[in-house]
């Protein structure tokens, strides 16, 4: 049986990895932060199945320990402040833990298990002002927020230990990636969260920022398998994970708007832009410019190829089921709300 530590075991992907590597049989370790009061996040409905060991990516002691308790055979880095809005606010917490924390946790393995093999949460957000299109792992980087220049050093600090001391390390260099499980500040499912309350009728406007930026979103469940494949290679490498399709945030409203039956019609531009129900005509999409960001990555759109040939990994779920599975989500967890407030 192999042993797995991941940190950011309550987050996302975590939560997605937790599950597939119980799956094929691993012992899971799982990295948890103390708070006042216990919180095990996505991995609540699996939390009896993880050994839980509290640690913090910016205190090297703590990962030490967590690598002395689990004895990992694989280690999966997925913790971060994973918010880019948030990395303007704070900047210093950002670059500890994304950046920093990346070679606390390759230090805790070089001096503990050298022989375990890391994974790096990497991010198309290190492309951020692009310089080719599309992106690939040979694209040079041009991070435009805190979190994608801390994140550029935890890639870098990843390549240069295994290249320092022949560690096992990959950096996965994910495109944006979502699901049901996604925190509500991000824009999808900020998205499909206000759709249910919309159609339900405890919202009257969905406000957002920059609606022409575009991204190439998958779903986390096909990314996590990546991760894994990424650590069963006989050689350690970087790859992108990606679908090959870019959409604007304004489709995607568009697109969930569309699975409860209500269609946008757009009026205006820039901060003026308005979406109305074009039947009931009433606006329910606005601009909201407290949501634009201090520097913006306009436009993100990776090639997969290399993953897909070496790897064998191509994504399953395509964008329209990401988001028909996310506003069913949604919807069903509002009607429950409802309900309960009227009991
Ligand atoms: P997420 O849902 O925000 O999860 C982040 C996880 O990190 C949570 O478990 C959180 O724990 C943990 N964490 C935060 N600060 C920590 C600290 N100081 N010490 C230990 N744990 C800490 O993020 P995600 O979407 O699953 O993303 C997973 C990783 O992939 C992140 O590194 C993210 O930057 C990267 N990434 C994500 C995407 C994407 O589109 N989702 C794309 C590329 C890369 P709490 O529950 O205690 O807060
Ligand atoms: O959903 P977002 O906040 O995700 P972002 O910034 O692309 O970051 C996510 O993907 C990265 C991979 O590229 C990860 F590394 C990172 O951890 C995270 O998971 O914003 C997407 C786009 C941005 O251009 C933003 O300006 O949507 C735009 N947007 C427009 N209105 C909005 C809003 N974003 C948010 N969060 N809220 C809005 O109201």
């Amino acid at each position: 049986m192999k042993t797995a530590l991941i940190a950011g075991v309550t987050g996302q992907d975590g939560s997605y990895l937790a599950e597939l590597l119980l799956e094929k049989g691993y012992s899971v370790y799982g990295i948890i932060r103390r708070k006042s009061k216990a919180d095990y996040g996505n991995a609540e409905h699996i939390k009896d199945k993880i050994n839980f060991i509290y640690a913090d990516m910016t205190d090297l002691v703590s990962l030490v320990n967590a690598m002395k308790v689990s004895q990992a055979d694989e280690v999966y880095n997925l913790a971060a402040q994973s918010f880019v809005g948030t990395s303007w606010e704070q900047p210093i917490a950002t670059a500890n833990i994304d950046g920093f924390g990346v070679a606390n946790m390759l230090e805790a393995i070089r001096t503990v298990k050298a022989s375990a093999r890391f994974y790096q949460a990497s991010t198309s957000e290190m492309f951020g002002l692009v310089q080719e299109i599309p992106q690939t792992e040979n694209t040079s980087f041009y991070p435009r927020s805190p979190y994608g220049v801390a994140k550029l050093y935890g890639h870098w600090i990843t390549k240069n230990y295994r290249e320092s001391y022949n560690l096992y390390a990959c950096s996965g260099i994910l495109f944006n990636h979502e699901s049901e499980r996604r925190g509500k500040e991000f824009v999808t499912r900020k998205i499909t969260d206000a759709v249910a309350r919309i159609k339900q009728g405890i919202l009257n406007i969905l406000e957002l920022g920059n609606m022409d930026s575009k991204r190439d979103w998958g779903h986390a469940k096909d990314y996590v398998y990546a991760m894994w494949l990424m650590l069963q290679q006989e050689k350690p490498d970087d790859y992108v994970i990606a679908t090959n399709e870019t959409r604007s945030v304004r489709e995607f409203v568009e697109t969930a708007f569309n699975y409860v039956d209500i269609k946008i019609a757009w009026e205006g531009s820039g901060v003026d832009e308005i979406g109305r129900d074009a039947i009931a005509g009433r606006t329910i999409v606005k601009v909201n410019p407290k949501f634009f960001r201090p520097a913006e990555v306009e436009a993100l759109l990776g090639n997969p190829a290399k993953a897909e040939k070496e790897l064998g990994w191509k994504r399953k779920i395509t964008f329209p089921e990401l988001v028909r599975r996310m506003v069913g989500n949604d919807m069903a967890l509002v009607a429950n709300e409802l309900n309960c407030r009227k009991l």
